[in-house]
């Protein structure tokens, strides 16, 4: 039984829809993720949600720049490392479905398709279970990210059909405030999470933009756990940019002390989760 007052945070620090231009503190380059992926345990993180660029800072699934990245995560953190099987709007789905031969402890499995902001995050059904079916295979634990309610449903349809992840254990993110998603709310995600399968272990949120501060407080009064980082929000408050991800990530480990509860260690994360030792 995981010990309820312990807080798994997961920093998404770089994302694929915020450019450097737009933003020159994203860390893009792998030097600029692993001294962010550094600084973010220090501060309390766990895990990392990682999407890459190429040498433009252009996002990239090249197969050899992750698993370079990973090998990398792991030679110089002690993060789960979790790899985005999102990638960005533009990703076709074959390449999205190689990112598990980077050999990630964890990856990212979207339930469904969502309009995402003007552009469409595609997702159909084939290719869920698809991705799922090779988690399995490949012992990567997946993270479920939901970005509305139909999603928590239909998680209830891929367990009944294809049974429990690598592992046993379910943990899902709620992903919430996209323009096409739920909106990042308390109601919306007590809705979500009383709606979530029985089978579900733990669980997450995250709120785009102005959302990230009502998400984080709903999700601590819920009993859930947090992901934070520059994927999400860029701004600290109205003009107050993020300079470093581990802005956010001291944020909440503060949010959290209030509520009583300490950030989990990389190691508890690995219990708690149950991935590949
Ligand atoms: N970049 C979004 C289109 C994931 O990482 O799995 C998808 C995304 C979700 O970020
Ligand atoms: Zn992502």
């Amino acid at each position: 039984m995981p010990d309820p007052s312990k807080l798994l945070i997961t920093v998404a620090p770089t994302g694929a829809e915020t450019s450097k231009a737009d933003c020159p503190q994203l860390p893009t380059t792998l030097d600029e993720l692993l001294e962010t992926a550094q600084r973010c345990q220090a501060s309390g993180a766990a895990m990392i949600h990682v999407h890459i660029r190429d040498d433009q800072h252009r996002p990239t699934l090249e197969l050899s720049r992750l698993t370079e990245t990973v090998e990398a995560l792991h030679e110089n953190t002690d993060l789960v490392v979790q790899l985005s099987t999102g990638g960005s709007v533009h990703d076709r789905l074959e390449d999205r479905l190689k990112v598990l031969d980077a050999g990630p402890d964890s990856c990212s499995l979207t339930m469904g398709t969502t309009n995402f902001g003007d552009d469409v995050f595609s997702n159909p059904w084939p290719f869920v279970t698809e991705l799922y079916q090779l988690t399995q295979e490949r012992a990567v634990v997946p993270e479920f990210e939901l970005f509305d309610l139909g999603q928590v449903h239909a998680l209830h349809r891929l367990l009944d059909k294809h049974g429990l992840p690598y592992g046993g254990r379910v943990h899902c993110d709620l992903v919430m405030g996209v323009p096409g998603g739920m909106p990042g709310t308390a109601d919306a995600l007590v809705a979500a999470v009383n709606a979530m399968p029985d089978a579900v272990t733990s669980w997450s949120a995250t709120g785009i933009g102005r959302s990230t501060l009502p998400v984080a407080l709903a999700a601590l009064s819920k009993g859930g756990h947090l992901r934070v980082g520059m994927e999400d929000v860029l701004t600290l408050a109205k003009g107050v940019p993020v300079e470093h991800n581990s802005q956010l990530v001291d944020r909440v480990v503060a949010l959290a002390a209030i509520g009583q509860r300490r950030p989990m260690t990389p190691d508890e994360t690995r219990e708690l989760l149950n991935t590949r030792r």
